[in-house]
């Protein structure tokens, strides 16, 4: 009984889910998942895809620097969507700057939510190239700010010509 009481004490209240998003899987341009409905509390994981050593040996798929460099950073929904700002667009904004997995080190970026807000992130790579080429990302969309249109503003973006 003192123990079961003991350890609900200790317990967390609340413990936030986890949650993976693979950045340039199998070299694409992509966010996997593009989207997640997320909590307040909940941790994203936004992880650098890294082939395993023994298929990177034998892969035919192009290792050039940016191809396996992504950010997740936020930016706006609309209008200058491409690229995200260094820092991200904020309030409760995020910017992991450059994950390169060239050397293999699995680089991670954690981001904890912090609101039940929508936001939209992006790629910074090649001066806003992989944005425009809609690597893009959303969290806690709504049926007015969805991910198809996101994408479409960020592909369709006035600043960067493709
Ligand atoms: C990742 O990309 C950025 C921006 O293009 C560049 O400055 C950086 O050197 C790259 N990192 C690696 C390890 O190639
Ligand atoms: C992010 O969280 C994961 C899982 O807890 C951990 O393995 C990883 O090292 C963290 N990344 C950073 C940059 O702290
Ligand atoms: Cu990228």
């Amino acid at each position: 009984m003192f123990k079961a009481i003991l350890f609900a004490a200790l317990a967390p209240v609340v413990l936030g889910a986890t949650f993976v998003v693979q950045l340039g899987l199998n070299n694409g341009l992509t966010f996997t998942p593009n989207t997640l409905v997320a909590d307040i509390g909940d941790v994203i994981t936004f992880i650098e895809f890294v082939l395993l050593p023994s298929r990177l040996l034998n892969s035919a798929l192009p290792r050039s620097s940016v191809s396996r460099n992504h950010t997740s950073t936020t930016t706006n929904f609309d209008g200058a969507v491409c690229p995200p700002p260094d820092g991200g667009v904020g309030p409760n904004g995020w910017d992991s700057g450059f994950l390169s997995d060239l050397d293999g080190s699995l680089p991670s970026f954690n981001y904890t939510v912090v609101d039940t807000l929508p936001h939209f992130a992006s790629c910074k790579q090649a001066a806003g190239a992989h944005c425009v080429a809609g690597m893009v990302f959303a969290l806690n969309p709504t049926a007015e700010q969805t991910f198809e249109q996101f994408q479409t503003n960020a592909e369709t973006n006035p600043i960067v010509t493709k």
